[in-house]
């Protein structure tokens, strides 16, 4: 069995100067090209969002932060973000994207969001992720990337109900922090949840 690294939405709209402006965002791909050299497996994923999608408040003549119900399903409204092969969607300059193995490509459905790796919001569709984990025979994960209280979160908590061991590299993430406690809150859900909080030292044996 082995261990795969899972980098979580490194993108440019979720970096300082992005849509989505994640604070620090882009200070975590100098840690992660450095966890990369200590796995066997590297695969990531990308919000690949095709315009008007219903999670983008633009779409709803609302703001940015505003709820409503995405057929059936509380969403959280965003700023336009992560567009189908635009600047905002690409990896952060940087990463060392040749080490990737293996994208996987959510939010795609204009109908749902999808902000676990794993599946939508509703977990009607998976991604390929868990089929592709499977394959190679993986069963420890590592998540790193953005953000911790949102794809980070939602990514390890299926990661957890899915049997993986999961850790979750804090160092090698970075929160929006709508409110100003939510990267603790989502630590201590994860913790709670049975996920395994490091730092990359601990990885790196620093
Ligand atoms: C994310 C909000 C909307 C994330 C994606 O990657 O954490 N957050 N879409
Ligand atoms: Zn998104």
């Amino acid at each position: 069995m082995t261990q795969t690294l899972v980098i979580v939405d490194v993108q440019n709209d979720f970096s300082p100067s992005g849509a989505l402006p994640v604070p620090d965002g882009d200070c975590v791909v100098t840690v992660i090209n450095r966890l990369m050299s200590c796995f066997e497996h590297v695969v990531a994923t990308q919000d690949w969002h095709p315009a008007g999608h219903g999670s983008f408040a633009s779409v709803h003549h609302m703001s940015p932060g505003e709820m409503i119900e995405l057929n059936g399903i509380q969403q959280l409204l965003w700023p336009d973000h992560c567009i189908q092969s635009s600047w905002g969607s690409e990896f952060i300059p940087g990463l060392a994207q040749n080490n990737i193995e293996y994208i996987v490509y959510k939010g795609s459905n204009p109908e749902i969001d999808s902000y676990s790796g794993f599946f939508d919001n509703g977990k009607q569709q998976s991604t390929g992720l868990l089929d592709y984990l499977k394959k190679i025979n993986s069963d420890e994960l590592y998540i790193v990337g953005l953000a911790t209280d949102y794809c980070v979160l939602f990514t390890a908590l299926d990661a957890v109900e899915l049997g993986f061991q999961t850790y979750v590299v804090q160092d090698a993430c970075r929160a929006v922090n709508l409110a100003p406690d939510d990267e603790e809150k989502a630590l201590a859900k994860m913790a709670q949840a049975g996920c395994q909080i490091i730092q990359s030292r601990d990885v790196l044996n620093e």
